[in-house]
């Protein structure tokens, strides 16, 4: 944001106001907050939003994958997305963002039959929260700016690699080309350490595959990639990426030094969409901590209910990411489990940096409960309405038990940006209209744990190699 954009904004307040009116006059279109508030989350049948689904369908390996017949290979995501706002063209906030409305993914069980797993019926970037050090200026970048998706282009996409990018058209024609859809080779998924009878190393690699979902949001002074990516072997990564120019000229005092905190909110389902099994209701939400145990002088990991109240049960409320522990958040189905009787469950892991904690309000966030973005997680249950990360603290005072509802899970991932040369101009080095920052990544990933009955993607070795150490 500049301060440029705060008049242009102001004008697009006053007049979106009037604007906003004739467009529900003359097209009867539902507004930007009544669709927000009326998430595709409510129910898994009926979709809310007035436009047919963006579906993107893709199977691994990308090579020959066959859209005829998805089910042959060896895993498959299905994806649908949305944009947040009907129209994509914000009279007055919230902002416009990308977001993946559900996330099906297909992997083979240990007969080679297909099993699939809705893993998230929604995934958002809830908020992009950007507070500066001097102490005055803060932006809540979704909540308080009428910021659209801008337009994607070919450009912009990476290279053909295991399969040619695109850009995605829409049957809503104002989500049509802005989002890129990229196919990706992803590093080697697993090496098999294997040795031969004599001794010789004879280790097999499988390359890993994934699908790039992203889309840029506009920040005014700033641009955000807003990515999702879905990995061969089950896992979404769903990142910030932010770049473009500074707000303020390369400062002594450091004042300009700020964060960009990607805040998410997701509703994890973890049902058979096939066979309707379990789903958003009947999964646990726990806490996963590793700590030194002074009696057994050992290290443990403890899974506990997530906020857990003196009845045993998951509740509502609040949890601190803490480096010595590796806290992660788990969703465990209650009902669904793999042939060895775990059941099945995503971790969700932050991709960190830092974590926050002493974060004063300040400009932008007015006089919000900061436990809002000072706590890592949050849990609450799924309520229509409850869409402003801003005011998390507050859908979850109650501390109502989550036994039985479908949770949304709330979490920040915050990058530091501390001004740097790189970010200005050639000439004197201060200006930021001379340079751009590179982009920085912010984010987190959902990985499976006991979805499948053995390594994926792995075909265990010839019986001729002989294992040794
Ligand atoms: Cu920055």
């Amino acid at each position: 944001m500049s301060r440029g954009s705060f008049r242009l904004i102001a004008v697009l307040l006053i007049f979106g106001s009037c604007l906003t009116l004739l467009d529900l006059v003359s097209e009867g279109t539902s507004s930007a907050q009544q669709f927000r508030q009326d998430p595709s989350s409510s129910s898994r049948e009926k979709s809310v939003s007035p436009y047919p689904s963006n579906l993107v369908r893709q199977g691994f390996p990308a090579g020959s994958y066959d859209p005829e017949a998805p089910e042959r290979s060896d895993t498959v995501w299905e994806i649908e997305w949305e944009l947040t706002h009907p129209e994509n063209r914000t009279w007055y906030p919230p902002g416009s963002v990308l977001r993946i409305k559900s996330a099906r993914f297909m992997w083979k069980d240990r007969n080679g039959q297909p099993r699939w797993i809705t893993v998230a019926r929604m995934l958002e970037i809830a908020e992009i929260y950007v507070p500066y050090d001097n102490g005055n200026t803060a932006f809540l970048d979704i909540h308080d700016m009428p910021f659209n998706m801008t337009p994607a282009r070919k450009s912009f996409l990476g290279p053909n690699c295991v399969a040619p990018g695109e850009i995605l058209s829409s049957s809503n024609p104002a989500w049509s080309n802005i989002v890129h859809k990229e196919i990706h080779d992803d590093g080697v998924r697993w090496m098999s350490a294997e040795t031969s009878g004599r001794n010789e190393i004879a280790d097999r690699v499988r390359r890993g595959e994934k699908l790039i979902l992203w889309g840029t949001y506009y920040g005014a002074n700033y641009r955000y990639m807003i990515e999702y990516s879905f990995t061969d072997d089950g896992c979404i990564t769903c990142r910030i990426g932010p770049s473009g120019r500074n707000i303020f000229n390369r400062q002594k005092d450091l004042g300009d030094t700020h964060l960009h905190i990607g805040c998410w909110r997701m509703e994890m389902d973890l049902g058979d969409p096939i066979a309707n099994v379990g789903g958003p209701s009947e999964n646990d939400v726990q806490i996963v901590r590793r700590f030194y145990n002074e009696q057994t002088e050992r290290f443990t990991q403890v899974v506990r209910p997530f906020n857990r109240n003196g009845r045993g049960e998951a509740c509502e409320g609040s949890a601190k990411w803490v480096a010595e522990e590796f806290t992660t958040l788990r969703v465990s189905s209650k009902v669904r489990k793999n042939a060895h009787g775990y059941p099945m469950s995503y971790d969700i892991l932050s991709l960190r940096y830092g974590t926050l904690g002493q974060l004063q309000p300040e400009g932008g966030t007015y006089d919000a409960d900061m436990d809002f973005i000072n706590h890592d997680f949050w849990v609450t249950r799924t309520e229509s309405g409850f869409t402003d990360y801003l005011n998390v603290p507050r859908y979850a005072r109650e501390k109502r038990p989550l036994t039985g509802h479908p949770t949304t899970i709330w979490l920040c991932t915050p990058a530091l940006h501390v001004a740097r040369t790189e970010d200005f101009d050639q000439q004197d080095g201060t200006n930021s209209y001379g340079g751009v920052a590179i982009t920085t990544w912010a984010g987190f990933t959902l990985k499976p744990r006991d979805l499948f009955d053995g390594t994926p993607l792995y075909t265990p070795s010839p019986p001729t190699r002989v294992f040794r150490d």
